[in-house]
């Protein structure tokens, strides 16, 4: 369908982890969709994929990334980050300003120059990495509000490779990315790629409005999931390509012996309860702290609840080294403590709270065993537990309660129970609801969503982007993504 030509995945992360033990250092390749949908298109292509191995002071595991390469069939080509530029680059200017920005937490944002220079700074070793990748025909596919400013980097150090880019997170309305003392500079460098992927429509027209502003002399051109722009008699293309999971892969899982045992077991220990799983990083956008109100707000005005719904709040360790992280466990923690302490009675606690990650066959395990998903962010690029929920619903039984703030509202609209994750009493309501509603109409609307994910997977999502960057006329775009 596209040229074969190389690709040149960049991302902060490679797709591996280095870990150390006993016996030295080992590797592992990193879990998550994006690496098992680029993995056969880097190994069939030809590439590479340029990241930070994950901390500094690694030189000597680097060895292990060349033995990774030869079996994975792509190259690793690690970025080098100081110390300094940890702090200052990654917590301070991807944690501290964008991450909240774009997730219209304004407030706790930290304008700090220095960040912007780190920034700046680490955005040119990444280029720098880019030039030092063999084939000079190669498409360079850059990931994430982390590496905004690679493309614009490229060219000014001589590259003629073809670039673009796809932002994970949501853009803002115009009105906070405004806020942003380096927005004129942001966006230009946004527009130096040949193609800009966002998440939704809506996260495009946000970032249409902020260019209209800041760039009155730019012109859009058509409609649809991609469009272009004229700038300096050049072309940019942008498109809302939402991401999604390797439906198949967690479809055989969530059928497998293993996993089908463990169910048993989880729901064994349930008593007959029903289980609303709740699965989240632990991060501010998650809106963790508003589900938990929302469930003691339906615990207080919902008797018949009590001590026949749990709710299940696995939360994964993230960023423990920024301050806002470990206040924001703490709240949670002692507004878990607090609905267990009004509601609890013998052999039954309201809520269980378990802050680690889980290995992939459990995790699979409690979508399957779970009456309810709540999966209530309050800003979200797409939220890709929404898409796993359901996907691993072999039994189509369950019901997804889904923030309308989730980018992934867009296309599961017509079968999840969406809410306002700021409206505790509507949400409360939504989920008494929820738990009422009949198995027909439940599984009807999760037929809908499996059948959504299914034919959009993140193999197709691989497909969109570079069908976008390579294709001629916006007309051989397939127009929808439901
Ligand atoms: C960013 C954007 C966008 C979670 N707990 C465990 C575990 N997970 C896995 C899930 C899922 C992933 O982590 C989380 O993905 P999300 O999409 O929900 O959220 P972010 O991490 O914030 O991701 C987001 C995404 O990028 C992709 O573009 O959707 O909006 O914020 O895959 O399964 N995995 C395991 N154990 C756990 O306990 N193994």
């Amino acid at each position: 369908m596209t040229p074969a030509k190389g690709l040149i995945v960049v991302s902060n992360r490679l797709p591996v982890v280095l870990s150390r033990n006993e016996d030295g250092w080992g590797i592992t390749t990193g879990a998550g969709g994006l690496v098992s949908a680029m993995a056969p298109v880097l190994r069939d292509r030809g590439g590479t994929w340029v990241g930070w191995t994950g901390a500094s002071g690694e030189h000597e595991a680097e060895s292990l990334l060349g033995e990774f390469s030869r079996e994975a069939g792509y190259s690793l080509k690690p970025v080098r980050l100081e110390k300094e530029d940890v702090a200052d680059f990654y917590y301070g200017f991807a944690n501290e300003v964008i991450w909240p920005l774009f997730h219209d937490f304004q407030s706790l944002c930290n304008f700090f120059p220095k960040y912007w220079k780190s920034y700046l700074r680490v955005n040119e070793l990444y280029a720098r990495a880019v030039m030092d990748s063999g084939d000079p025909e190669a498409y360079v596919w850059v990931h994430d509000y982390h590496l905004m400013h690679v493309g614009e980097m490229l060219k000014s150090m001589g590259s003629r490779r073809r670039a673009g880019f796809f932002l994970h997170i949501p853009f803002p309305p115009m009105d906070n990315y405004l806020k942003l003392p380096w927005r004129r500079r942001l966006l230009s460098a946004l527009l130096e790629y040949d193609l800009v992927g966002f998440q939704t429509y809506r996260d495009r027209r946000n970032f249409m409005q902020s260019v209209q502003v800041l760039l009155p002399h730019v012109k859009p051109q058509g409609r649809g999931p991609v469009i272009e722009l004229l700038l300096d008699g050049r072309k940019v293309r942008l498109g809302a390509f939402p991401i999604s999971i390797d439906y198949r892969s967690f479809v055989r899982t969530a059928r497998s012996p293993a996993v089908s045992g463990r169910v048993n077991e989880l729901k064994s220990a349930m008593d007959g309860r029903r289980m609303l799983l709740a699965v989240d990083r632990l991060d501010y956008s998650k809106g963790i702290t508003f589900r938990l109100e929302a469930f003691r707000e339906a615990l207080e005005k919902y008797p018949g609840l009590r001590g026949n719904v749990t709710l299940m709040q696995i939360m994964v360790p993230s960023r423990q080294e920024v301050p806002r992280y470990n206040a924001l466990k703490q709240e949670i923690e002692r507004l878990v403590g607090e609905i267990n302490g009004l509601f609890s009675r013998p052999g039954w606690n309201p809520v269980q709270y378990q802050y680690r990650s889980l290995g992939r066959e459990e995790l699979v395990a409690y979508y399957r065993a779970a009456s309810m998903a709540i999966v209530t962010p309050l800003r979200d690029g797409m939220n890709l537990v929404a898409k796993e929920y359901c996907a691993c619903n072999v039994n189509r039984r369950g019901v997804l309660l889904l923030s309308e703030f989730a980018g992934a509202a867009a296309q599961l609209q017509n079968g999840a129970v969406l809410v306002n994750p700021f409206d505790r009493e509507g949400m409360a309501q939504s989920i008494k609801e929820a738990l009422d509603m009949p198995a027909e109409e439940a599984r009807r609307r999760m037929d809908r969503m499996r059948d959504v994910i299914r034919k959009n997977d993140i193999f197709r999502w691989v497909d969109m982007f570079l069908l976008a960057a390579f294709s001629r006329h916006l007309d051989d775009f397939p127009p929808t993504y439901a």
